[in-house]
């Protein structure tokens, strides 16, 4: 059975700061006992270099962060070999742009995207677009429901590309990717999926979904700061140059020649974030037991309270109340600047997100200038809603 409270109970945070709210874990989550202890175990015990030694310590290392891509792959149901770590979702975003749209796009190409891509997933198709001369295409969002309305003609025989957020980050919906990856198939693009804020929270399995990659951030899945990772198709990512070149990457080289190592390792130049990548292991080990299903659906019932609770407030607005959507509420307090709310909710003990969430072009679109963004994850609770609330009204009460 699923218990919030008792999970609390694993990660060190809530036990030196009982009474802290952390509704951020959208920016990035807490780390479970396991996680830090996985970290200080390798510095510990076998701290020593990958794929570089033949002695046991590294040995011993290379093993355990071969296991961890594999445990990574296990909770997306992917092959052994398709994990690439990389530092954050952005890198594996970039990774997808660089080392497989750049040799694959031409001029008149198209890009379909949407215009509520987080920047990270926005920028290097922008980018891609500019070097290539190709054309960027954005599927139309509704300003009311902040729904996407898919019109399938917008991918025609010229895209080569359709790069989406599997979930906002700004409004936590759940976007219909498999309806338009089965048109995008169709049309023979390959699809990108931005799953930063999908993989957390719901259960992906990448063979059902059909999509070509996809990219997440390990800090955001209870995993340590400087982990992320894609996964691409093994026949794509056979075929695709690596992004960043240099030692570990390769088989053999000659000064007029080049063979590059297999993957995942030709994706991963120089000495990575072993103790990191090791970490991130343990930490979708640690999701995949909870069971991804239980972690939605918790995340569902604290969603669904909270924004019953918020329509108690008038001065309050929510944004798109009422999607299928992961725990991430985007809200305003009327005439209130979003950072006075955060900055009030700190001094109550309550981590909250305000701003423009590194998603303009969404904003400006939709013209909301900036906002207060709260988000659930495994170990918040019913309580912590109700303890967030009588601070919100407390501190409306002083605005007025
Ligand atoms: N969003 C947020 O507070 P990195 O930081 O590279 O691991 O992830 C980038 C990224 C890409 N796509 C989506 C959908 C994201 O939400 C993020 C990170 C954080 O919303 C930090 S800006």
């Amino acid at each position: 059975m699923f218990d919030a409270k008792k999970i609390r109970e694993d990660f060190p945070i809530f036990k030196k700061s009982p009474n802290l709210v952390y509704f951020d874990s959208a920016a990035t989550s807490q780390k479970p006992r396991i996680v830090i202890e996985t970290i200080k175990e390798f510095y510990e015990d076998y701290n020593s270099n990958i794929h570089r030694g033949v002695y046991s310590l590294s040995l011993e290392a290379s093993k355990r962060y071969e296991e961890a891509h594999y445990k990574v792959a296990e909770l997306i149901n992917a092959d052994k070999k398709e994990i690439i770590f990389t530092k954050n979702a952005t890198e594996a975003l970039n990774l997808v742009a660089y080392s497989y749209a750049f040799y694959n796009i031409k001029e008149g190409d198209e890009i379909v995207t949407t215009i509520m891509e987080h920047h990270s997933n926005f920028l290097p198709w922008k980018k891609i677009a500019e070097l290539k001369g190709a054309k960027l295409k954005f599927i139309k969002l509704n300003k009311k429901t902040y729904e996407l309305e898919f019109d399938e003609k917008i991918i025609t025989e010229k895209t080569k590309i359709v790069a989406l957020c599997f979930v906002s980050n700004f409004l936590g919906i759940i976007n219909p990717v498999k309806e338009i990856i089965k048109i995008a198939k169709e049309k023979g693009a390959v699809v990108v999926l931005d799953g930063a804020q999908a993989v957390p929270h719901l259960p992906v399995d990448v063979k059902e979904i059909g999509c070509d990659f996809l990219a997440a951030s390990g800090h955001k899945m209870l995993g340590p700061s400087g982990t992320g990772f894609l996964w691409g198709r093994k026949e794509l990512l056979e075929k695709m140059e690596p992004f960043i070149v240099g030692g570990g990457a390769i088989e053999n080289v000659k000064i007029d020649e080049v063979k590059w190592a297999s993957i995942p390792w030709k994706f991963e130049a120089g000495t990575p974030i072993i103790a990191g990548g090791i970490a991130l292991g343990e930490a979708a080990e640690y999701l995949k037991n909870i069971g991804m299903e239980n972690v939605f659906e918790h995340e569902k019932e604290l969603t669904n309270y909270c924004i019953e609770r918020m329509k108690e407030i008038e001065e309050v607005e929510i944004y798109g109340s009422s999607l299928k959507r992961v725990g991430v509420i985007p809200f305003n307090v009327k005439g209130a600047d979003p950072h006075d709310i955060a900055g009030m909710l700190d001094s109550e003990g309550i981590c909250v997100r305000s701003g423009r969430h590194c998603t303009h072009p969404l904003l400006d679109f939709l013209g909301i200038e900036s906002s207060v963004r709260i988000s659930f994850y495994i170990y918040n609770t019913v309580e912590e809603i109700d303890r967030f609330m009588e601070a919100l009204k407390r501190i409306i009460s002083y605005l007025k």
